[in-house]
């Protein structure tokens, strides 16, 4: 009885509203989460990572986004702390009610996820991951292709039920993905490209695991005339891997990570990357680079010039030194801990002790109850001995 009348009530505007939205496609793409992550053993940096995947769930509730990309690393090792990892869950779950189960987060497993090492055990097989349980939760899409099947095989449809498969199509897009597949997989790319079906009318997403040379100074990557093959079947390859965000010839899309795992990460371009494909059979997209909010740090270099008496009066120098600093960028002690920056400090120049070395975790200590940070990372680059004597002489 209702179905008619329900029928009937529809408006006509409705269906050719929905015809219309049925060719947009929106997504967002991103990439080394790495949650989990305890940088620097900080416990509340650690939050960090979580408080930077939540903000990636909420754009896409904002923007409306028909699923979500994880291009893998997001977890950051096989060791996770049991509060922490029900922290992911819980996220993962409240997502799913938010959005009645309507934007499916997509991932693959990056190398992080898939460390061979746990305990101090290395294991033959990487076959776990804290990504698989999440899967097997039903609160992600996990892709992964069987490489040892035949070409028309390597890729099946994901099967909700078992929890597996190597593709999954959302309206007329259609996301393929493998684990992360070693530093150099040239030979499986080609399976990878006879595998992929270029069909009229769809739009093929590729997601991978691996890094680009050229595109970070010293990090092995693949040679972009390796991949280059690819674009005959993909039309937007999602990529992680490389911290560093890069978009090469308008179809290689790496967001770079979410928060920074190491210093250096800290320095570079990251951030997550909100897709726009339109069309039925010519496709456009439209690519918006977000910024996510991430903690601030503060980057200092101190160099000494003269040896100290004791560790009190070398602590007393630092903690001078860096009131200034704070002092002249207005930096206030009484702001909220979310604001608090990450500090890190460089010595260089000359051992300010004699006889012993400069402790780390007690300088941290200092400066973390003197300074709104959330905590410090102090790098020593001291001249050596042999250095040091010859400028005394
Ligand atoms: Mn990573």
């Amino acid at each position: 009885m209702s179905s008619p009348n329900n029928l009937e009530c529809q408006p006509i505007t409705t269906i050719s509203l929905q015809d219309i939205s049925n060719h947009v496609i929106k997504f967002i793409h991103a990439s080394d989460i790495h949650l989990g992550s305890h940088q620097y053993e900080n416990t509340l940096r650690s939050d960090d990572y979580i408080n930077a995947f939540e903000e990636i769930l909420a754009k896409a509730i904002d923007h409306s986004v028909n699923f979500v990309l994880l291009g893998g690393d997001v977890f950051n090792s096989l060791e996770m702390l049991p509060g922490k990892l029900t922290n992911v869950i819980e996220i993962l779950n409240n997502f799913k009610k938010a959005t009645s189960g309507e934007i499916p987060i997509i991932a693959i497993e990056g190398n992080h996820d898939i460390r061979r090492f746990s305990r101090g055990v290395r294991f033959s097989h990487r076959d776990q991951s804290w990504l698989k349980l999440c899967a097997n939760l039903g609160l992600i899409v996990l892709l992964d292709a069987d490489l040892q099947a035949p070409t028309n095989l390597i890729f099946k449809p994901y099967d909700f039920e078992k929890c597996e498969g190597g593709k999954i199509q959302i309206k007329n897009v259609v996301i393929y993905g493998t684990r992360y597949l070693g530093e150099a997989p040239v030979s499986t790319l080609s399976q990878i490209r006879k595998a992929i079906k270029k069909e009229k009318g769809k739009f093929n997403i590729l997601m991978q695991h691996f890094g680009i040379e050229g595109q970070m100074a010293n990090v092995p990557g693949i040679q972009l005339e390796l991949i280059s093959p690819l674009h005959h079947r993909v039309d937007y390859l999602a990529l992680g891997h490389f911290h560093k965000q890069f978009i090469l010839e308008d179809w290689i899309y790496n967001p770079g990570s979410s928060e920074s795992v190491c210093s250096m990460d800290f320095f570079l371009k990251r951030g997550i990357f909100l897709v726009e494909v339109k069309g039925r059979e010519a496709f456009s997209k439209e690519v918006q680079i977000i910024k996510l909010k991430n903690r601030n740090y503060i980057w200092r270099t101190l160099k000494i010039r003269y040896k100290f008496r004791s560790k009190e009066s070398f602590y007393a120098y630092l903690v001078e030194h860096l009131k200034i600093y704070f002092k002249s960028q207005d930096i206030k002690n009484d702001q909220s801990r979310d604001n608090f920056s990450f500090l890190i400090l460089k010595l260089e120049g000359i051992n300010p002790f004699k006889n012993k070395n400069v402790n780390q975790k007690e300088i941290q200590k200092v400066l973390i109850e003197e300074f709104p940070i959330i905590g410090a990372k102090v790098y020593q680059k001291f001249k050596s001995r042999v250095n040091t004597i010859v400028n005394y002489f």
